[in-house]
């Protein structure tokens, strides 16, 4: 399957014959320095421990995506405050990209979970962080739920377009009063002989205005919130679905972010995913990847930010030397690069504990916790080194001053990772009853 995608990718764009041999034979002796004329530098050496040959291949496949159809086109994608999702998912689909852990019946890969964090890591090698988060969205937000419980019809329907990259998903969680404390969710679905009849509205929805589907968790019968609510498939072009224009943020300006509203939407009850009732469970499980795709899609920036900070600050003089050459400068970006290490080294542990089939329900709110809280430390810190500069839009580190500030807030917030951890520590005071 991966020679598959591989040579797809390969075809138009080949310029190197040593390239194509490799990929053809995928022979895992060809060392992958040998591959390349120019050297790709995302390889630490700690990699080796999670990521085979496999890996690295694919990884590089899709750094030439991103080199020749993604990265030159940003800044205009950022400045318009949009980008063509439908050319860059196609792009991505038709390579493979949008399935590597899905089910090979539905046109996905069907490769382990870490697989989709080696994914994540080299998606940040785009310059912003609005189009992987897009990408996040379609691939570890909106359809892991669907992937895992729907029904073969649903999936045929949403999973395998959505893979193939001609649907673009969002997923429909949040509302305008209900983030944090996901349970309580007003949005209804009521039962009306063979159809669901969808009331209520849906706030900060990633791809929002133009999405094919949205997998929407929405209350569908009486009785407790953690078992009255489902997860539903829901076309986004049907009479009742008002889309508003999309929300202005502080960052990730290349993605949409929209409010939706549903006034007697009506869709068949047969597009619940899997078992009705079950959905607040099954979003519960749906986040625990997108908490451990938010934390690898982290890593990269977060180098590149501090890389990108040593060449500056090693160019530019003050006071007669190099910004550099103060310990407080050299030590702080020293101090960051070994903080990144950890996070990649329990990140690292985490997806491999979660692709044997382990619980990590703990270790991946820690991740996600983490790599908020360092994102926001790497970026702040660094950008402090670029004085004035640093303030402008002409330089990557302000773009991702402002886009990483989401992490410690999209997907659960800090807040609400610390109260998880704490469940699992037991130290976490009761919720006052609830009558129902
Ligand atoms: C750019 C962007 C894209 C998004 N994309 C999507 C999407 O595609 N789909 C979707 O469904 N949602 C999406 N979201 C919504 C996101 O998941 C929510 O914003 C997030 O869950 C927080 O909810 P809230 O904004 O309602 O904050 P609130 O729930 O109002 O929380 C406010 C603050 O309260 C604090 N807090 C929360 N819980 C606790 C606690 N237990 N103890 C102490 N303090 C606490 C935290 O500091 C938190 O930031 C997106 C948000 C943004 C900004
Ligand atoms: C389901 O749970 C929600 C959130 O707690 C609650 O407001 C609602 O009344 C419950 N039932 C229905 C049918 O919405
Ligand atoms: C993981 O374990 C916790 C605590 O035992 C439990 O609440 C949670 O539902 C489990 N998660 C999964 C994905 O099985
Ligand atoms: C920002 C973004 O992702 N927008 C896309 C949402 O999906 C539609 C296709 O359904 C694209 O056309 C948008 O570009």
């Amino acid at each position: 399957m991966l020679r598959y995608v591989f040579s797809i990718l390969a075809k138009p764009r080949l310029v190197d014959t040593d390239l194509l041999l490799c990929l053809i034979s995928t022979s895992n002796t060809i060392r992958r320095q040998n591959v390349h004329s120019t050297p790709l530098y995302n390889t630490l050496p700690g990699d080796d421990i999670l990521y085979k040959e496999e890996h690295l291949q694919m990884k590089d496949s899709l750094r030439k995506i991103i080199d020749n159809d993604i990265n030159p086109y940003v800044d205009e994608w950022e400045q318009e405050g949009f980008f063509p999702a439908h050319t860059v998912f196609k792009k991505l689909g038709k390579a493979g990209f949008l399935g590597v852990t899905k089910s090979t019946e539905y046109g996905g890969l069907g490769l382990d979970y870490t697989f989709s964090l080696a994914m994540a890591e080299e998606l940040g090698y785009i310059n912003c962080g609005g189009i992987p988060m897009a990408i996040g969205v379609q691939t570890d937000m909106a359809t892991p739920a669907l992937a895992r419980f729907g029904s073969d019809k649903l999936k045929k329907e949403f999973l395998t377009p959505s893979i193939q990259g001609d649907y673009v998903a969002c997923l429909g969680v949040s509302e305008t009063e209900a983030g944090s404390d996901v349970a309580s969710i007003q949005t209804r679905a009521e039962k009306r002989g063979g159809d669901l009849i969808i009331n209520g509205g849906k706030m900060w929805i990633t791809n929002g205005t133009q999405a094919d589907w949205m997998c929407l968790l929405a209350n569908t019968r009486q009785g407790l919130p953690h078992q009255n609510k489902s997860l539903i498939c829901l076309p986004m072009d049907l009479p009742g679905i008002q889309i508003t224009k999309k929300i202005d943020k502080l960052g990730m300006r290349s993605s949409d972010t929209a409010q939706v509203f549903f006034e007697d939407v009506r869709v068949p009850q047969t597009n619940i995913i899997g078992e009705e009732g079950q959905g607040f469970t099954y979003q519960m499980l749906q986040f625990q990847e997108e908490r451990l795709w938010g934390a690898a899609a982290t890593l990269v920036p977060m180098e590149t930010v501090i890389q990108e900070t040593v060449k500056y600050t090693r160019d530019r003089k003050i006071f007669g030397q190099s910004v550099l050459s103060n310990q407080c400068v050299h030590f702080t970006l020293a101090e960051l690069e070994t903080e990144v290490e950890l996070l990649r080294s329990l990140l690292y542990r985490t997806v491999l504990l979660y692709s044997q089939g382990n619980n990590v329900t703990k270790q991946a709110s820690m991740c996600k916790l983490k790599a908020g809280r360092l994102a926001r430390q790497v970026t702040d810190k660094c950008l402090q080194f670029w004085g004035g500069m640093g303030y402008t839009n002409e330089v990557l580190i302000s773009r991702f001053f402002r886009d990483m500030r989401l992490i410690s807030i999209g997907g659960g917030a800090d807040e609400v990772m610390l109260s998880i951890i704490c469940k699992f520590m037991d130290t976490l005071p009761r919720p006052p009853k609830v009558n129902s």
